[in-house]
């Protein structure tokens, strides 16, 4: 199958539970691999109403207009703090499977005009047209005029030729990923100028029609660079505050006992709930790409972090239903609840699902009376994995991997991984690892491992052949992994025998692979569908200079990488 057809051939359809609710209104996104035939247009299939899909819009569009005034601001020295980080959740709230919540979506929008005035005065008088986003347009009162309004400034209203906009929305979606970093790093007390600043300017960029097309390209690379120095703030913050995570085996059986599952991406928060259940009885269980807190010293020093439960996020209905106590997302991916545990479930921070309770704060009380007034589990010990190989832990033991390649019983490193999704082709994914040869390490990250991190691959001299490095974000360690590798080798990354096999879902893999190639980083294979916002033209510009292509079959791909 060749590119093209990859990308515009007949795509699979699917209907998850969530989407079987329309309303009468039209949509249009396109920002994940689910997006229904090139763009959800009737309802999401993530389940977002077209009336959210529209508040959205608009709340972008805003958050543009408050970006021309804010990067005006900073060229004369000043800068706020409050339209910083409100800047960084108002994109976050927009990520795939955050925010499901007209109301609270509508609530950003009002607080997202008052600060473009905000923004406006901070600036001053400012020279030459100011873009009709930047203007002092009046939000209406209702939401559903809001509606209406956002309806007029979603993706399909641009002013310049298809591969601009094409690059615009990937710029846009790298910024709504390292934003979702940047928000971790933030609730942990780290913050970066240089990610508020580029914010700005690449938000502000989008309103400037004079920019050509490599001027828009070079803004994408940029905004890859400044999701590696998100991702390398959010480690830090993340290694300060809990330790380096350290190879741990992680109990997927039950313990007898009240249970609380926590689903989401935020250590933060999974210490705070340890600390407020401490001796409670109630036993703390992980779920998607919460697994790798359980390798981070910090955290697993807590008795009752007992085990992870289930597998990753697009399982939720099936799984939730057998989880006999509390469940909480601290982030994305939420899915339209099913009756049979809506009432025991929660949403914490940006996450927002309308009728299931939030939990504003970092008060959990409320969280823990209902684990205590649920069954809980029997005890049901099962299966053990591995976590924690971040960087510190592979480098630990570097000499061993270098010896190992030198001496050639390791011939190849994969690192598969990636966002996880609902449909077949993702098979993909286990068969890949199934079939990669006994000579050959894997590393993984992210919630796409859940398809593969069951399997027994054995070791090679003691080194596992399954190394989970961690979540989405700790692509920052598997990228100190690899220039370890090749500054050892005395090579470039390209050169080492290493490839990268990457599945993708929602706007953080876009963050990511906006990252690998700022840092020049070829022949990746993505899938298991490329993007419905790549224009022909822009992919011929990654496939001609990055040589990135789609998965094809396991077997070929593996045959096609390893010269056999
Ligand atoms: Fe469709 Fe994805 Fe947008 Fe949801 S986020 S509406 S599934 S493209
Ligand atoms: Fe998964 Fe949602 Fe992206 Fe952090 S939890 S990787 S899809």
């Amino acid at each position: 199958m060749g590119i093209f057809d990859f990308l515009f051939g007949k795509k699979e359809t699917e209907t998850l539970p969530q989407a079987k609710e329309t309303k009468d209104m039209s949509m249009f996104c396109y920002q994940c691999e689910q997006a229904a035939n090139g763009g959800c247009s009737v309802v999401g299939v993530c389940g977002k109403q077209p009336d959210v899909a529209a508040l959205q819009d608009l709340l972008i569009y805003s958050l543009k207009g408050i970006a021309f005034w804010a990067n005006k601001a900073r060229e004369a020295g000043k800068k706020d703090q409050e339209i910083d980080r409100f800047m960084i959740d108002g994109l976050f709230a927009t990520v795939t499977n955050v925010d499901f919540d007209a109301n609270e979506i509508s609530k950003l929008v009002n607080e997202a005009v008052r600060l473009r005035g905000k923004a406006k005065a901070l600036a001053g008088d400012v020279d030459g047209e100011i873009p009709q986003a930047a203007q002092d347009w009046a939000l209406p009162a209702s939401i559903d005029e809001q509606v209406k309004l956002g309806e007029l400034h979603g993706v399909k209203d641009y002013s310049v030729d298809d591969d601009i906009h094409s690059v615009r929305e990937i710029i846009t979606y790298g910024i709504k990923g390292y934003a979702a970093y940047a928000d971790h790093a933030k609730i942990l007390g780290s913050e970066s100028d240089e990610i508020y600043a580029f914010t700005h300017k690449a938000l502000a960029a989008q309103l400037d029609d004079s920019l050509d097309l490599m001027a828009n390209v070079n803004l994408a690379l940029e905004a890859g660079k400044i999701n590696y120095a998100t991702m390398e703030l959010l480690n830090k913050a993340h290694t300060d505050a809990y330790g380096h995570p350290e190879p741990t085996p992680v109990q997927l059986g039950t313990k007898a006992g009240k249970a609380i599952l926590v689903s989401g991406h935020d250590l933060k928060f999974l210490e705070e709930l340890l600390k407020q259940t401490e001796g409670t009885g109630v036993n703390i269980y992980t779920h998607g790409e919460m697994l790798p807190a359980h390798g981070y010293p910090g955290l697993k020093k807590y008795a009752h972090l007992v085990g992870n439960f289930g597998g990753a996020w697009q399982d939720q209905h099936k799984e939730f239903q057998q989880f006999p106590g509390a469940i909480i997302f601290n982030t994305n991916c939420i899915q339209k609840p099913a009756e049979s545990y809506k009432d025991r479930l929660f949403t914490w921070g940006l996450v927002q699902w309308p009728g299931v309770k939030h939990v504003d704060g970092w008060d959990f009380s409320e969280v823990i009376k209902k684990a205590q007034e649920c069954d809980g589990f029997e005890d049901a010990p099962g299966q053990e994995i591995l976590t924690g190989f971040g960087h510190n832990a592979i480098l630990g033991v570097a000499d061993k991997v270098i010896e190992a390649v030198k001496g050639g019983a390791i011939k190849h490193f994969f690192l598969v991984g990636g966002c996880d999704g609902a449909k077949p082709g993702r098979n993909y994914y286990t068969e890949f690892v199934e079939q990669a040869p006994a000579d050959t390490v894997i590393l993984t990250l992210a919630c796409g491992k859940f398809r593969f991190n069951k399997m027994d691959l054995g070791d090679i001299g003691g080194i596992p052949r399954l190394l989970d490095v961690g979540q989405c974000n700790d692509a920052y360690s598997a990228i100190q992994v690899a220039v370890a590798l090749a500054n050892a080798f005395e090579c470039e990354v390209n050169d080492l025998p290493l490839s990268m096999v990457l599945s993708w879902y929602e706007q953080k893999a876009v963050a990511i692979l906006l990252t690998l190639l700022y840092l020049g980083i070829k022949d990746i294979k993505i899938g298991p569908s490329l993007p419905a916002f790549i224009t022909p033209n822009v992919l011929n510009f990654l496939v001609e200079n990055y040589n990135i292509g789609p998965i094809s079959t396991a077997e070929e791909d593996l045959k096609q990488i390893l010269g056999a």
